[in-house]
């Protein structure tokens, strides 16, 4: 059985992060460790204000060291949203200490949406956050958090020459693999890339596009690619299954839209995605 580690926090309302993460790669057959840096009583995206924050930082070196005493091996470690800059200091740290010739990291920088850093974020987190980037062999941006990544302005109007470009800056940065979400060229359609700079290739996939932001789906997208990948999918095939999930979840949230704002309906989904995982 693989393990997987994931290390993002807990909003104990809301569907993101690790109440995201944790039922789906755990639904994908996986054993899944996770370190909460954080416990919100929401999430901080739009229709939230007064939500709770309760750092938990200082405790991850002591995980870290019980589990170093343990011996633990993990065949991912996968981080979303990090609440501070230290923390995202003794992530990198618990990446040193965790890394083996054998797995791989993956980091979903997760630091804002439509050309906006979400609440809270500064510049100087994005710099660290850069740093960290250069740690994993896969990273998640969307076109926002890309933007900020790379200190470049934030664009809606773009085509492929402008992604594979973007791809390759953020390859750039130190990180082999990276993927861009929420790609569309189109009204039509929307999906993500990725770059293997190794190979030198890209590869995209896409659904349709339902013009329609729906909180949360970039955990979901980044907890299904990094279990795909730690069951052995090609970087294609793990790209196909996260897009198609994703989609699915978005697909359907739209009907119960008015009750679920806050949140994506992957639920109802997860017997689709251990099918695609056997296809
Ligand atoms: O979905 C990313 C995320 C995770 N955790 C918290 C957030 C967000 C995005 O807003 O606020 C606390």
């Amino acid at each position: 059985m693989k393990r997987v580690v994931t290390i993002q926090d807990i909003s104990c309302f809301g569907k993101c992060s690790l109440t995201v993460a944790l039922p789906i790669i755990s639904a994908m057959g996986i054993e899944t460790a996770v370190i909460p840096t954080a416990v919100l009583s929401t999430h901080t995206g739009s229709g939230f204000t007064g939500y709770t924050f309760r750092d938990l930082t200082s405790d991850i070196p002591d995980i870290s060291r019980h589990w170093q005493s343990l011996g633990l091996k993990f065949d991912a470690m996968y981080t979303g949203y990090l609440g501070s800059i230290e923390q995202v200091q003794i992530v990198s740290d618990l990446f040193d200490t965790f890394s083996t010739d054998s797995n791989f990291r993956v980091v979903d920088p997760v630091l804002g949406d439509a050309g906006k850093l979400y609440a809270g974020f500064t510049q100087n987190f994005v710099r660290q956050m850069r740093r960290l980037c250069r740690k994993a062999d896969y990273i998640i941006p969307n076109m926002t958090e890309a933007s900020f990544l790379l200190g470049i302005p934030y664009t809606e109007d773009y085509d492929r020459a402008y992604v594979e470009d973007i791809l390759r800056r953020l390859a750039d940065l130190g990180c082999p693999t990276p993927l861009l979400t929420g790609v569309h060229f189109d009204d039509k359609s929307q999906g993500a890339a990725a770059y293997n700079s190794a190979s030198d290739t890209f590869c995209y996939s896409f659904g349709t596009n339902f013009d329609r932001t729906v909180h949360g789906t970039g955990d979901i997208f980044a907890s299904v690619f990094t279990g795909a990948i730690a069951l052995g999918k090609s970087l294609s095939r793990a790209l196909d299954i996260s897009v198609q999930f994703t989609h699915d979840c978005i697909e359907a949230t739209i009907p119960v839209f008015d009750q679920t704002w806050y949140g994506t309906c992957f639920e109802s989904c997860l017997g689709k995605l251990i099918t695609y995982l056997s296809e």
